[in-house]
């Protein structure tokens, strides 16, 4: 190692020390105050899945961008009077608020357990009911470390230069996600939640109609699937329409993504740009050809991810509310 490089590892490791130590969390946190939380949850969970499928994209993502502002600690669900809260933030725009209705429902499941009420925190809840959609999918299931406490900060300030953009390429990408302790292999594991759910059309709108080429198009594209993403998002489309992410298996939780960035049908920039740069592609290629290792490094990204800036002890509270502050 050369003394030029010094500098960047010892920054990655303090992150990696922030991102980790104040995690004081457990598998069976709840063992003694709350034993059943688990199939509570996840009970409350499946309810809303069978009303609509939705649930599964919007509690995850809802997970990600709680996660990566102020830490996993529930700050996304609180409301404020004056729409100057965290998901107020125009980003927002597109959580569904079905992520948002499902930790509600979770709460008020547990809450109506007598022994459990105002026991378990929202950002467990949250946590629990994203490993309970990817399972509900056809994701791998994995043991879900608890102990979160809620926050009682909200901003829409906060939110900004804290999430990616469809427009990121790897730098950026690798950059934010290290700066929450997140490595390249994470980042390309966390990508594959691409596999479920929806894009509003203007996140890439821009690929398909006003790329600096001469037809317009991002090269990186695939020309048939770009011509079909015209089809589906004419210049005017209306801003609510929604399409699919993973053109093949939409709904199901599998490796089918990777395998789309190697025929250039990522449907973002960010997606994309993950087999086109050289420093990922191997990863890409290894999770598109083996889903059990793609299986195994989503499980440990997201663990890891569920640790970030983890508030114990005053920093935070067990919310009676998951949409206000006590
Ligand atoms: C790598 C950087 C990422 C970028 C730039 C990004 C960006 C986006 C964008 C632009 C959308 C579409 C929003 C819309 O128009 O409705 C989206 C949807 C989604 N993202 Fe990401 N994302 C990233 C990483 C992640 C991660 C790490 C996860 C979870 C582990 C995730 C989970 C999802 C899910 C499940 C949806 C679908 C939401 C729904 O259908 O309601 N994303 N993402
Ligand atoms: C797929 O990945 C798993 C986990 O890393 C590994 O044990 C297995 O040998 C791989 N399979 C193939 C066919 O390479
Ligand atoms: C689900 C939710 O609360 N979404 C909000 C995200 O942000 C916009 C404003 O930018 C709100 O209108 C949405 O209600």
């Amino acid at each position: 190692m050369n003394s030029q490089s010094l500098p960047f590892v010892s920054t990655l490791f303090v992150l990696q020390l922030i991102a980790t130590c104040h995690a004081q969390l457990r598998v069976d946190f709840y063992r003694n105050s709350c034993p059943d939380v688990e199939s509570i949850v996840r009970t409350a969970v499946e309810k809303k899945f069978l009303e609509t499928f939705v649930t599964a994209p919007a509690t995850l993502r809802l997970f990600f961008h709680d996660c990566f502002v102020r830490g996993c600690d529930a700050s996304v669900i609180l409301a404020s009077s004056n729409n100057k809260a965290e998901k107020d933030n125009p980003i927002n725009l597109s959580l569904a608020g079905d992520g948002f209705d499902t930790v509600i429902k979770a709460k008020a499941t547990v809450d109506s357990v007598p022994g459990c009420r105002n026991k378990v925190s929202c950002a467990d809840i949250l946590a629990l009911a994203t490993r309970d959609v990817i399972v509900l999918t056809g994701g791998p299931s994995y043991a879900v470390e608890l102990g979160r406490l809620d926050g009682r900060i909200s901003t829409k300030a906060s939110v900004r230069h804290r999430l990616p953009h469809a427009a990121f390429h790897l730098d950026q990408l690798s950059k934010m996600f290290a700066s929450n302790g997140l490595t390249l292999t994470d980042l390309i594991a966390l990508s594959g939640a691409h596999t479920i759910g929806f894009s509003h059309c203007n996140q890439f709108s821009k690929r398909v109609y006003s790329f600096r080429s001469k037809n317009g198009i991002d090269p990186t594209l695939n020309l048939g699937y770009a011509k079909l993403l015209r089809e589906m998002c004419p210049k005017n489309v209306d801003p609510r329409i929604a399409i699919n992410m993973d053109p093949i298996t939409p709904r199901t939780f599998d490796n089918q993504y990777f395998k789309n960035l190697q025929q250039g049908k990522g449907l973002f920039t960010s997606d994309q740009s993950l087999f086109t740069d050289r420093r990922s592609r191997n990863i890409v290629n290894l999770f598109a050809s083996n889903s059990t290792a793609f299986e195994r490094s989503f499980v440990a990204a997201i663990t890891k991810l569920g640790r970030v800036g983890v508030k114990t002890g005053n920093q935070g509270e067990i919310r009676r509310d998951c949409t206000i502050v006590n």
